[in-house]
């Protein structure tokens, strides 16, 4: 659903599409082209495959952006599982307090409340020129809403 505007400038782990990648490339990015503004966005599961690498990013001092959106599960996996059986099983899990792993990494961090917020809390932690963490809470219910509204489109 993200519509690019310029060639090259939405990175996706293609082909096996694996998790974890979105920071690791966000710092890669912006230690290649420090102009451009880098934001990456993952679930909850895939960044804390590769959390880690906030201490790179504050290390060498990169303002990329990570917005993070926040489910407490594997809402991918849960959505085709109930796609295609109805029910889900082993796709949740806990989380730490985001905020505070951010900022005991030298990140800042900020939180969007409510969905009317999300850009106005994007474009504050991209003014800010530094390292920063949004913590997006999302509810996956629409992702069912969307399979209906598309059909078999997405199937
Ligand atoms: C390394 C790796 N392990 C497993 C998968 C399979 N997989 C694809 S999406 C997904 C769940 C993603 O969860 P999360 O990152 O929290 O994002 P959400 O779907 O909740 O937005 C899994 C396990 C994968 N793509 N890469």
């Amino acid at each position: 659903m993200y519509h690019c505007y310029e060639p090259n400038t939405c990175l996706i782990s293609n082909g096996l599409a694996s998790m974890g990648f979105a920071v690791p490339s966000a710092i890669a990015a912006k230690m290649v082209y420090p102009d451009k503004q880098v934001v990456a966005v993952c679930g909850d599961g895939a960044f804390q495959m590769t959390s880690m690498e906030l201490e790179t990013a504050k290390r060498l001092n990169l303002p990329i952006v990570i917005l993070l959106w926040r489910d407490e599960g594997y809402g991918l996996i849960e959505w085709h599982q109930m796609k295609a059986f109805n029910r889900s099983s082993h796709i949740k899990f806990g989380n730490p307090d985001f905020k505070l792993l951010a900022k005991s990494y030298g990140f800042e961090a900020l939180k969007v409340e409510k969905a009317e917020e999300l850009k106005s809390v994007l474009d504050q932690a991209i003014s800010m020129n530094k390292p920063v963490l949004i913590d997006c809470p999302v509810d996956y219910k629409e992702n069912m809403k969307l399979t209906e509204k598309l059909g078999n489109l997405i199937c």
